[in-house]
């Protein structure tokens, strides 16, 4: 079995003003998804369809008694997310991916933004009935009264799956070729990292991302580390660079990063 997510990044223009998918990626990756006769789940990331909205209404803050404007930044995050799967399963069952969406603000729940309840048992379901469930990242409700939902990032959802049904492959498509020394956007000098451990020192701002609520590559490598711990090692791949996600499916190398 394989846990595949797919940035937002890689989906939607993530710098974008409003919710934009990104057609041609979007439709290359779903393409090469059908190569693979192993079981799969997927899990995307939110990209301009989530991080605009979260952003924008503080989704994991304080909400003050009432505040029916804050509440409505939670109701538009979730629906803008979910608007976001639709077109993603909608575009695998284009390539005969028999791809279900799966909600998670209708079954997961967070204290303080980090998972407390999560009845995986569906997704196995789906899963050994041979279908592809699908799940992305969300606000869902948190039980912390005083800010009463946060975001659940996909990666959190990896993370959860991973240790739980340890999968043969964790995979990561990106909008890079992995970990790098530095940001590569910005420096020509940036070096890839074939493997990352937890005693990897990386510059902190190395992976700053300013329209990620989640942290970016930086919240990402936090997760990886925990599941690495756990002895799930998982990869980050490029997913924008067309072949590469068929080749990682096909068991062939390419540039990426290991954590381990
Ligand atoms: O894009 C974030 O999920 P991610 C979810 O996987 C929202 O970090 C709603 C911003």
């Amino acid at each position: 079995m394989i846990i595949l997510k797919i940035g937002g990044s890689a989906i939607t223009k993530k710098n974008a003003i409003k919710p934009t998918i990104d057609h041609e990626n979007l439709d290359r990756i779903c393409s090469e998804l059908q190569y693979t006769n192993q079981q799969l789940i997927l899990i995307h990331g939110a990209g301009s369809y989530g991080h605009i909205y979260a952003k924008q209404y503080e989704v994991g803050s304080k909400i003050e008694t009432n505040s029916k404007e804050r509440l409505m930044g939670v109701a538009k995050t979730q629906n803008s997310a979910q608007k976001l799967n639709n077109i993603v399963c909608e575009k695998l069952q284009e390539y005969q991916i028999p791809a279900i969406g799966i909600q998670p603000s209708a079954f997961i729940r967070n204290k303080n933004g980090k998972i407390i309840k999560f009845d995986y048992s569906i997704i196995k379901q789906y899963l050994d009935d041979g279908f592809v469930p699908v799940l992305y990242g969300d606000a869902i409700l948190d039980e912390n009264n005083d800010i009463k939902s946060s975001i659940l990032s996909g990666d959190q959802i990896i993370k959860y799956l991973g240790e739980n049904l340890r999968p043969e492959k964790v995979i990561l498509g990106s909008d890079v070729d992995g970990i790098y020394t530095k940001n590569p956007n910005e420096y020509d000098d940036a070096e890839l990292l074939e493997v990352v451990t937890k005693d990897t020192i990386l510059e902190s701002d190395s992976t700053h991302d300013a329209a990620d609520v989640t942290g970016g590559m930086n919240g990402k490598i936090n997760e990886l580390l925990e599941l690495a711990k756990k002895g799930v090692c998982s990869q980050i791949i490029n997913a924008e660079k067309p072949g590469n996600i068929r080749n990682i499916l096909e068991n062939k190398k390419i540039k990426s990063t290991i954590i381990k």
